[in-house]
């Protein structure tokens, strides 16, 4: 993705921020956003890191924050996160409603681990097989909202929808009442961690390695799965271990480890509690005092509610010590964000992310799915 392709005539080029220190940022972003008032809000989700989360009007988790943004009278939404995020927040977004990405080389590296092309051949070879038809009678796709807009629209095509770490359970119950399968995309540890806690062995599903014929599977084992789990994951979770769990049960006698339905079956087999960001954040507020905590998951998330949990006696330590770091939410630096911002005041938007209309349509249908169900 370049930074500049999308640049209108006359927008201040990023290389002039660049070159500065992060810190001579913070007065800049500060006055702009006064200046811009109500007519920009500043999205920051929980993996970003301090410089930027600051500023931001609203923090949540990617579906607190879409939501916000299309309830909110602003016009220009800035979001400090990653571009599916930002996709998401345009298809739920108002119309005139416009949605900016400080850089955009913040991807996601599992969202880019299913691509629609292959997505698309897998169900050809799905529906070949007789598992379905193309409208999905046979198998409902669902895809986590770490994905691009062209998957959402895919599921919402084929009577399927988006779920997001918090209401996956809620999404494979819709499925299942349905269809008889339920082909999940792209993260197999949500995948598997969500059917398992729904009492689906693991030898009733199937993993899909788009690299492969039928995904290397046999005919046979696609047959007997009841959930096809395409082969992706994110690679800050998947570094937490079991071992890492053992460890800090060892060190800590006691300690309440929560962990993100990301990591792996094994990880979350043994720990106490398995959430979302939300969720994992609201378990370590409404705990007792003197509770300790090891947290799997991104590192950022888990030093912020290490400094709130201390200031009410608790403790909060990362489960493993080598610190999980979301390399690609770190790219929004305050230099990124204070161009964006400051170029809004120019009247330049620079960096918008925008969805097509044929995508948005369906995809919106996979989102607006996703809204009816329980969590
Ligand atoms: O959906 C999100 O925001 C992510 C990436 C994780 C979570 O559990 O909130
Ligand atoms: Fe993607 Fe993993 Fe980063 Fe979340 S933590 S945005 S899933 S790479």
């Amino acid at each position: 993705m370049s930074s500049t392709a999308v640049l209108p005539a006359g927008a201040c080029p990023l290389e002039n921020y660049l070159t500065q220190p992060d810190h001579t940022m913070d007065a800049r972003i500060a006055a702009a956003r006064e200046a811009l008032g109500k007519t920009t809000l500043i999205l920051g989700h929980h993996y970003q890191r301090d410089e930027v989360i600051r500023f931001a009007g609203i923090t949540g988790d990617s579906y607190k924050l879409a939501k916000a943004g299309a309830e909110s009278a602003a016009d220009f939404i800035v979001f400090c996160g990653v571009h599916f995020m930002a996709e998401s927040a345009d298809v739920l977004g108002r119309e005139g409603q416009q949605v900016i990405l400080p850089d955009l080389n913040a991807g996601c590296s599992m969202a880019d681990m299913a691509e629609i092309g292959q997505v698309e051949e897998a169900w050809r070879q799905l529906v070949r097989l007789g598992l379905t038809d193309d409208a999905g009678a046979g198998m409902t796709p669902m895809t986590y909202m770490n994905s691009t807009a062209a998957i959402k629209a895919f599921c919402g095509e084929r009577g399927g929808l988006v779920c997001t770490s918090s209401n996956a359970k809620g999404a494979f119950a819709w499925g299942f009442a349905r269809s008889p399968k339920v082909f999940f995309l792209p993260d197999q540890h949500l995948g598997r961690n969500t059917a398992f806690r729904m009492g689906i062995p693991l030898e009733e599903m199937a993993v899909w390695d788009p690299f492969q014929i039928l995904g290397g599977n046999t005919p046979e084992r696609l047959r007997k799965a009841r959930v096809i789990l395409w082969k992706g994951h994110c690679s800050v979770h998947q570094r937490f271990l079991p071992e890492h769990v053992d460890h800090v049960r060892a060190q800590y006698p006691g300690i309440h480890v929560v962990v993100h339905p990301e990591c792996r079956w094994e990880v979350c087999r043994k720990a106490d509690s398995i959430g979302s960001t939300e969720q994992i954040l609201k378990t370590i507020r409404e705990a007792p005092t003197g509770t300790k905590f090891a947290v799997g998951t991104e590192i950022h998330l888990v030093n912020r509610a290490a400094k709130l949990a201390a200031q009410q006696g608790k403790m909060v330590i990362t489960l493993d010590d080598s610190g999980c770091l979301c390399t690609t939410m770190f790219r929004i630096s305050p230099k990124h964000l204070c161009w964006a911002l400051e170029n809004l005041l120019e009247g330049q938007v620079v960096h918008r992310i925008q969805v097509s209309v044929e995508v948005k349509r369906w995809a919106r249908v996979a989102l607006e799915r996703m809204l009816e169900i329980q969590a």
